[in-house]
């Protein structure tokens, strides 16, 4: 039997915090022994929001050895940058025909971005979602690892690709989320009613190869709650509950044992614990990180080769498409 295939992306902005790694990575490690796994640094998508092209270029071979780090194998997952293959821009367009403006003006992370950069709010930050459809389509990916706050993108995903079954003939899967359901929403340290993410802002989230006297500060400041039980309560908790889930991740554990644990423990003393469960938790990692970030051509070349693989995939699916829609003549 053939392989189901999984798409997933992650952007090269920089840091790999908590939420990106709980929401999505740990699964791209746990799926590419079984599935046949396209995993991209979507360098297009980062666009979308300033950056500069030195920082962009750096941020590519960062990410990649952040991914290659944590255990992903490149001989197992084709592991490609996303502007490599010039075929999901071109896919984007066909799909753009087949979305309703409506359905994107409407996608929350267009809203909050919108809010968020004023200034710049650009066409591609509302045409994302077109792109991570093609990205997935491209492929015809069935399954797509990813945290919540993609679950909206990726419900257009499936609309797009209805779309253009019954425009242009039965072509897509219709593919769907793989969450993990402790980690698919991290939240952020300073503000836990809202999701990690690094453009809020440093305080914000915890990088995960960070120095270990960073993590530990980092940790030390989150927000907490009043009272000074270790309690789960989402509602009246919302940081005690975060650094619980976080806590359970890192460790394993359910959070019922570990309330158990520290009953009449104060917070600095949970914290203290979890700072220290984290950096061993991603201290091999960081380790291999270390050794490896100053290997770019090395990094470049598992890039070449990812690029061969994603390429030869990519260009006999836009092949069938290009027929489908009528541009072979
Ligand atoms: N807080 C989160 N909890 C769980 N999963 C998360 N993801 C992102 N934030 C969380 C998941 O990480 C994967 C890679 O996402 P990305 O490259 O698009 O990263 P991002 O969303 O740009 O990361 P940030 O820091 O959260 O960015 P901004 O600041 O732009 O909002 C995706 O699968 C995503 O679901």
């Amino acid at each position: 039997m053939e392989k189901k295939i999984v798409f997933s992306g992650i952007q090269p902005t920089g840091e790999i915090h908590l939420g990106n790694y709980f929401g999505s990575l740990k699964q791209w490690l746990d799926l590419q022994d079984k599935y046949f796994c396209f995993f991209s640094i979507v360098n297009l998508h980062a666009l979308t929001e300033p950056i500069s092209p030195s920082s962009l270029e750096e941020n590519t071979l960062k990410t990649t050895s952040y991914l290659l780090s944590l255990g992903l194998n490149p001989k197992k997952v084709v592991l490609f940058v996303q502007s490599d293959i010039p075929y999901h821009t071109e896919l984007t367009w066909l799909l753009s025909v087949v979305t309703p403006v409506g359905d994107l003006l409407r996608m929350t992370q267009f809203k909050d971005k919108a809010k968020q950069f004023k200034e710049t709010v650009n066409a591609g930050l509302l045409n994302y979602p077109i792109l991570m459809a093609s990205d997935i389509l491209l492929y015809k990916a069935e399954y797509i690892p990813v945290g919540k706050d993609q679950l909206q993108h990726l419900e257009l995903t499936r609309e797009i690709a209805r779309r253009f079954n019954r425009r242009f003939g039965q072509t897509f899967p219709l593919p769907k989320a793989v969450l993990e359901e402790r980690g698919a929403k991290i939240m952020s340290l300073a503000e836990p009613k809202k999701k990690m993410s690094k453009s809020l802002g440093e305080e914000h989230y915890l990088g995960i190869f960070e120095e270990p006297e960073k993590i530990r500060e980092k940790i030390a400041k989150a927000v907490t709650d009043s009272g000074k039980e270790i309690k789960y309560d989402q509602e009246k908790k919302p940081g005690i509950a975060n650094l619980l889930r976080i806590y359970s991740l890192v460790e394993g554990k359910e959070i019922k044992e570990i309330e158990k644990e520290f009953q009449g423990k104060g917070y600095a003393e949970f914290k203290k614990i979890l700072a220290e469960k984290i950096i061993d938790y991603f201290s091999q990692s960081r380790e291999k990180f270390l050794a490896m970030k100053d290997k770019k051509e090395e990094i470049r070349e598992i890039l070449k080769e990812g690029r061969r693989k994603a390429e030869e995939i990519a260009q006999k699916n836009i092949e069938e498409i290009r027929q489908k829609v009528g541009l072979k003549y």
